[in-house]
């Protein structure tokens, strides 16, 4: 799984190797003995340091195995590649969304990035209930302007068959995506896990439940065949660094040419999942108004979406479908505006079906959320996902049902507060 010349660096080794790197002396100075190197690395997959000198960066590099599970599970390398990829092409059409690329060694499977300072990711901010009064609407432009202006509504056939090349080989992370989000939840998988006893009944129902696993593989289904933008791939609150002013979306090792939805339905998620956390510790069910904040912003990653995204669209898609000189008259012009709102709601339901797989996952699955595992009464903590796996499971099955992002905050409200 590795390649030659790879090998994974202790802080001793990066400091060697960012010595060697003009751009990183130049942010971090001269004396590199004085630097300071410490791996801050908790996500599921790779290694992080923070080095700072006179200036300070980033170092994110792939292990050859996902990290969460240890060596029995090889992942490729070449997940760096796809990241840095990523990371140039959201800069280029999201800029200041996201963190500066350094350097890239694709040999050592490494990027070297802008440290963000002070932020902090915002799950763990929500989970302290501090207020981001901006980071929705940023997540939210964010997918609009990287979802539209990699489509087919903003670039030529030839541009996004390229664009799909090059992120083709990506097999080994939408694999994982495959099987941990769609698959294994509602299957015995040995990686399973859940808060036992309490929600053995559930996690039973769940493989039980007919409708639901065929809406989870329609879902798959839409994930493996609709190769529409450049998705994030991974949109959760993990892969957002926060300040009160400032969000940067991180992290896009799982980017490929997939659904629109899945990015917008995966960040919808996990602020649900915030607000589920959140509701099933309040005992006595008293209005709570961080809570209720949570659902706004909810409301507002879909309708500044929406709205950035048709903003875009009006403003001229220069792409290959709906090309403007097929609507030059008054009424076809209509016909299209009247489209774009189809168009619109048809993504708002399938963001909210994989909204609902997404939420489910990370209860049943391998791949577990903070906000969730640090309720430390297991009782407790089963209630608050029972709430969350329940109201998913309506998200999933019901999202015709839901006329708009109002009835969703709405029906969240009351489901947690029947
Ligand atoms: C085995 S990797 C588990 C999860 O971590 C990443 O953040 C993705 O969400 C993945 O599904
Ligand atoms: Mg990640």
């Amino acid at each position: 799984m590795s390649k030659a010349g790879y090998a994974p660096l202790d802080a001793e080794g990066i400091r060697h190797y960012l010595h060697a790197i003009p751009v990183a002396r130049e942010r971090l100075g001269q004396d590199h003995a004085a630097w300071r190197i410490r791996e801050v690395g908790d996500g599921n997959l790779n290694l992080v340091f923070i080095v700072e000198g006179e200036g300070a960066v980033v170092v994110k590099q792939a292990l050859p195995y996902v990290r969460l599970v240890g060596e029995s599970w090889p992942l490729p390398l070449k997940r760096s590649f796809f990241e840095s990829n990523a990371l140039f092409i959201q800069e280029k059409h999201a800029p200041g969304l996201t963190p500066k690329v350094h350097h890239f060694d694709d040999r050592m499977a490494l990027i070297v990035m802008e440290y963000l300072s002070p932020h902090i990711i915002l799950r763990k901010g929500l989970m302290q209930r501090k207020y981001y009064p901006k980071a929705a609407a940023t997540i939210a432009d964010f997918m609009a302007l990287t979802l539209f202006n990699t489509s087919m509504l903003a670039s030529s056939a030839e541009a996004h068959k390229a664009r799909i090349e090059l992120f083709a080989s990506n097999t080994a992370l939408c694999r994982i995506t495959e099987d941990l989000v769609f698959t294994d939840p509602y299957r015995q998988a040995a990686l399973n896990r859940w808060t036992t006893p309490y929600l053995d009944g559930i996690k039973a129902a769940f493989e039980r439940d007919n409708p639901l696993k065929l809406a989870a593989q329609e879902k798959k289904w839409q994930f493996l065949t609709e190769a529409q933008a450049l998705i994030h791939g991974d949109l959760h609150t993990g892969s957002v660094m926060v300040t009160e002013e400032d969000t940067r979306v991180i992290d896009p090792e799982f980017a490929f040419v997939g659904p629109m939805a899945f990015d917008v339905g995966a960040i919808i998620a996990n602020y649900l999942l915030s607000f589920f956390s959140h509701r099933g510790q309040a005992v006595d069910g008293r209005p709570d108004s961080y809570c209720d904040w949570l659902l706004e912003q909810t409301e507002v990653l879909w309708t500044v979406f929406e709205s950035r995204f048709l903003e875009l669209w009006q403003a001229g898609g220069k792409g290959e479908v709906f090309a403007q000189g097929l609507f030059e008259e008054v009424a076809d012009a209509q016909a299209l505006a009247a489209h774009r709102r189809t168009f619109m709601q048809r993504l708002f339901r399938d963001a909210l079906g994989f909204a609902g797989c997404k939420m489910i996952r990370r209860i049943l699955g391998l791949a577990h959320v903070q906000d969730m595992e640090s309720i430390g009464n297991p009782e407790i903590r089963a209630r608050a996902e029972t709430l969350a796996l329940t109201f998913a499971r309506q998200l999933l099955l019901h999202a015709h049902g839901f006329t708009g992002i109002r009835d969703v905050a709405v029906a969240a409200q009351e489901h947690a507060h029947p």
